[in-house]
């Protein structure tokens, strides 16, 4: 039986395949809203989330698929988006993470678009999402939500906004029933796949092309692979319990020269939670792009342990990255305390440890970017101090570090939440709430002022701040 629910309900002017031939398919609108960069930011990037997910859409070939980057067209545009397309959209998808404002401008912009005669549902999907999918079904802006990776979720929430699939078997789905009462679909999959060969014409990827100096003058950015192997007690990626899956190195190989021949890049920049992950992968991708010569330079995110396993193995693993035209390493290393990267962080690494991959990074001749996290429950003054020493080391190396401090932001569903919770700290109750959690502020009642203005100060990057 069908479950009937309080969502809008399709118009039967959309309905989907039985449409006659010569008329246009049903339109999917996918929804990155803005997000507003700490103030000296430099740059927004390519929305790979609803590449992603428009990939199988297309590839199924019954939708059409219409993309709205909030990052690089405003209200106005919005405004004349919907009237473009609304007529013929069978659902609203919109990307939202926790923090950046990025919440709060999706719900302006879905109100904009309920306003409206004959608004499809609107479905949310995204990290905040992964984070807290009950209280944001909840929403009433929110018609409903899909937990999880969206490329196994949104082809059957729009089988079931046709009437095709109980809305109770769709991966991921929380919605409202009209009882108010929370119907879920079955658990969506965690290992993710489907990625590489977007679907660009959806966006203009000129328009994502950045002059960034710590990579080339035509970087783009790319995200190859999705979840990670380590279990640092802070990270976002334990609460989206996804599988890490990972492109192939000749797939994103082909993937990357390919957006080199169509579209002039000469710069890759990934952003990977750990581009690293699979040792065998990364070095064949560096052979690869070493052997195709084509000038191009990249940059990527590593686990100090990642490099420690290469030496173990006797990979040349940095030899190798540097020759491939790689400028940039990017390490979360969190703290120079050995008992907060042991009992608070689980980095399973040591200061020591950290000092000598940070030293072959330097003398293979690439930079390094290493983030700190301040301001931990139960973290002394001397074990934050700790940190500054380790960074006052690191930029003693030559070329010198790029080194970022944040503070601690609780992340539900992360270990270090709960402790946090334990140690006094409030979270928001609402989806508003969570749109300004920002961890360039202070988010914790234990972090004061001081530590606040000290991270500020020891934040030393190269990019420009945007004019
Ligand atoms: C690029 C990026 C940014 C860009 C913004 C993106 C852009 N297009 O411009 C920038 C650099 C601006 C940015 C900023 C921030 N970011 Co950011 N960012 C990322 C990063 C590195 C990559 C995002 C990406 O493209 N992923 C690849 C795609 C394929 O994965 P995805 O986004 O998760 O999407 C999948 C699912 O989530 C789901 N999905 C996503 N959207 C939708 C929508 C629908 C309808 C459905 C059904 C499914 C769905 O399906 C997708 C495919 O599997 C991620 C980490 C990561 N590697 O994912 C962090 C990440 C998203 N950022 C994060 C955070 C916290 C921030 C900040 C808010 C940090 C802060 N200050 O507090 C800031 C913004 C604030 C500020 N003041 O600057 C967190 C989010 C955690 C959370 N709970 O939401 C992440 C996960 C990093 C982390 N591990 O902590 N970020």
């Amino acid at each position: 039986m069908t479950v009937m629910l309080d969502m809008p309900t399709l118009r039967p002017d959309t309905a989907l395949a039985g449409a006659p031939a010569g008329t246009q398919k049903p339109l999917v609108v996918l929804v990155y809203p803005k997000v507003d960069h700490e103030k000296d930011y430099v740059y927004f990037w390519m929305p790979f989330s609803l590449l992603t997910i428009a990939k199988p859409l297309l590839e199924d070939g019954r939708f059409d698929v219409a993309l709205f980057d909030g990052n690089q067209h405003d209200a106005a545009a919005w405004a004349r988006f919907l009237d473009e397309h609304l007529d013929r959209a069978v659902a609203i998808g919109v990307s939202v993470m926790t923090g950046g404002g990025q919440i709060s401008h999706a719900l302006e912009m879905v109100r904009t678009a309920k306003e409206r005669p004959g608004c499809p549902p609107v479905v949310f999907g995204g990290p905040h999402v992964a984070v807290l999918p009950e209280e944001t079904a909840r929403h009433e802006l929110v018609d409903a939500v899909l937990a999880g990776p969206g490329q196994n979720s949104m082809l059957p929430f729009l089988e079931s906004v046709l009437g095709r699939l109980r809305r109770a078997d769709v991966p991921g789905l929380i919605t409202r029933l009209p009882s108010g009462e929370l119907l879920r679909g079955p658990v969506n999959p965690p290992r993710t796949g489907l990625l590489g060969a977007y679907p660009w014409h959806l966006l203009n990827v000129a328009d994502y092309l950045r002059d960034d100096p710590t990579v080339a003058s035509r970087t783009l950015n790319y995200v190859s692979s999705q979840g990670c192997v380590y279990l640092c007690r802070m990270c976002f990626e334990l609460t989206y319990q996804r599988k890490y899956s990972a492109m192939q190195a000749d797939v994103l190989l082909a993937d990357v020269c390919d957006l080199h021949a169509r579209f002039g890049i000469n710069g890759v920049k990934f952003y990977d939670a750990d581009w690293f992950v699979n040792l065998k992968r990364a070095v064949s991708f560096c052979e690869g792009l070493t052997e195709r010569d084509l000038g191009l330079k990249w940059a990527a995110s590593i686990n100090p342990n990642d490099i420690l396993k290469a030496r173990r193995a006797k990979l040349g693993l940095l030899d190798k990255v540097a020759a491939s035209g790689c400028s940039r390493l990017l390490m979360g290393v969190e703290s120079g305390s050995d008992r907060v990267l042991a009992d608070v962080v689980q980095k399973d690494v040591t200061r020591a440890q950290v000092l000598d991959v940070a030293r072959e990074i330097a003398d293979a001749g690439i930079l390094g970017s290493y983030t700190f996290i301040v301001g931990f429950p139960g973290e002394s003054e001397a074990e934050m101090e700790q940190t500054y020493s380790l960074i006052e080391e690191l930029r003693g190396l030559a070329p010198t570090p790029e080194t970022r401090v944040h503070l601690f932001a609780p992340y539900p569903g992360t270990p270090l939440y709960d402790e946090a919770l334990a140690h006094g700290f409030i979270p928001p109750t609402d989806l508003e709430g969570w749109s300004r959690f920002d961890y360039y502020t202070s988010l914790t009642p234990w972090t004061s002022q001081a530590t606040v203005d000290r991270a500020r100060e020891q934040t030393q990057m190269r990019l420009a701040p945007a004019s």
